[in-house]
């Protein structure tokens, strides 16, 4: 899904991951980039405007610039704002209070209207709903035969609208809610017709329908690939009969993102599911934080992030360092540094993240082998205090003792220990460095 925006807008990412500080000119340039990662993507010139001052304000304040990670703080405010473009917080599909609920569906021909009617249906059914589907898209019988079919692979009851009851459309409507209260039906699903653009008539037509049926949500269907020409149109149908909700289409195509990155934003309206296929399964509930994450590529790596900010003391990391090089560092200190790696997690997929200097310098793409790590801990574990503090105690028969406290064989207390050696002698400025690669 929005393959080609995702592409750019992590680029950026990675630009700014890589930035030690994020200064004027380099975030310039990133914001550069986020802007034509985002009209390429025809997303709205004003909401991209927008959106780009929004960032600029927040990222260029002095305390993201003097904070620890600014990448990383530039990179939150990036997907907090995309966020904000996509309509920040779920936003159900409201019922009424008393029975039936009437959902209307509007939009443009082939938007998706009729499919989504059925998914919509099959959604409610899941939800212990008992939905009864009609269609009012007269001037095309065809409509009538599509969602009737629908109806039939679903196993739901259709309503017969005929043209004879159409022709007194006041009174056909009157029926149709008579019916569908006397049928015990707790939720009214109309499909509409649809034309190839915005038209005068059928806005008529479907303000008129609306008005007699008071439905609890007006929903806009759009056609995602079609772009800045879906939002346009949401536009006219939010300002000439209103709308509750949007439902966007196709997302499962090859649509570059700009109706999603834009409806909200110009419409006022929320976006509340998107269809990914044809099949009526294919409907998701739409959450704007996910789709932000899904589109900067980072799946729940933002949370890894707000672990690394809080978890990695990287003042802490530092001072190891120092006391590395000093030689003070003993087996207490080891082993702290031991459980900061482990209680973060992911090993590998934080170290991407760790900022790109001093102690972690380099570190990207560093495989580590966490099984050692535990063992590791193990066999520090087994030491007495006097011999975390003071390793050169540690003779044979204590080295023995250690292993089978650990269950790890002498072979690997010996390695640690030498490793342990190795690294206080290092006394580099790239010492912790080492300590870590070690573990590879
Ligand atoms: N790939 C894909 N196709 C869809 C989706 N929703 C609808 N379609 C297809 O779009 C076409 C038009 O859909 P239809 O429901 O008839 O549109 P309507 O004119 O607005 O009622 C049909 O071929 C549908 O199968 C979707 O989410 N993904
Ligand atoms: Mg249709």
């Amino acid at each position: 899904m929005f393959d080609q925006l995702s592409d750019r807008l992590q680029k950026v990412m990675r630009f700014l991951r890589g930035e030690g500080k994020v200064t004027e000119s380099n975030m310039t340039e990133a914001l550069k980039q986020i802007r034509l990662a985002f009209l390429e993507a025809d997303v709205n010139y004003k909401v991209v405007k927008d959106f780009e001052a929004r960032i600029k304000a927040k990222a260029l304040d002095q305390a993201v610039l003097d904070s620890l990670t600014p990448g990383q703080q530039v990179i939150k405010i990036v997907r907090d704002e995309l966020m904000a473009v996509l309509g920040t917080t779920d936003k159900p599909l409201t019922f009424a209070s008393a029975p039936p609920s009437i959902f209307m569906l509007v939009g443009l021909q082939g938007s998706g209207k009729t499919t989504t009617c059925g998914k919509l249906a099959k959604w409610a059914v899941g939800k212990s709903r008992n939905p009864l589907l009609v269609s009012f898209d007269l001037k095309r019988a065809a409509a009538q035969d599509q969602l009737r079919t629908i109806s039939g692979q679903l196993h739901l009851p259709f309503y017969e609208m005929t043209t004879a009851a159409m022709a007194k459309p006041k009174t056909a409507l009157a029926d149709l809610l008579v019916y569908t209260r006397n049928h015990g039906y707790d939720l009214l699903l109309v499909d509409t017709a649809g034309r190839l653009h915005v038209d005068e008539e059928l806005m008529d037509e479907l303000k008129f329908v609306k008005d007699a049926l008071s439905p609890v949500e007006t929903i806009y269907v759009g056609d995602a690939m079609t772009g800045q020409d879906a939002v346009k149109s949401a536009k006219a149908f939010a300002e000439r009969i209103g709308l509750t909700s949007i439902i966007l289409t196709k997302l499962d195509g090859d649509a570059r993102g700009g109706a999603a990155l834009s409806i909200v934003a110009v419409t006022g309206v929320p976006i509340k599911f998107i269809g990914v296929g044809e099949k009526f399964d294919k409907l998701e509930v739409f959450h704007p934080d996910r789709m932000a994450s899904r589109i900067l590529g980072m799946g729940d790596i933002l949370s890894l992030i707000e672990k690394a900010e809080q978890e990695t003391d990287v003042k802490e990391a530092e001072e190891m360092a120092r006391r590395l090089r000093r030689q003070e560092f003993d087996f207490e200190d080891f082993r702290s540094q031991l459980r900061q790696i482990k209680k973060m997690g992911a090993l590998q997929g934080l170290i991407g993240h760790l900022p790109q200097t001093g102690p972690f310098k380099n570190l990207a793409g560093t495989q580590l082998d966490e099984k050692r790590l535990l063992h590791y801990e193990a066999i520090i574990g087994s030491m007495t205090v006097e011999e975390r503090a003071d390793p050169k105690i540690i003779n044979g028969s204590r080295r023995l003792r250690i292993a089978r406290g650990s269950g790890r064989p002498v072979s690997e207390v010996n390695q640690l220990l030498r490793q342990f050696q190795d690294m206080r002698s290092m006394m580099k400025k790239s010492a912790f460095q080492k300590m870590l690669s070690s573990f590879r």
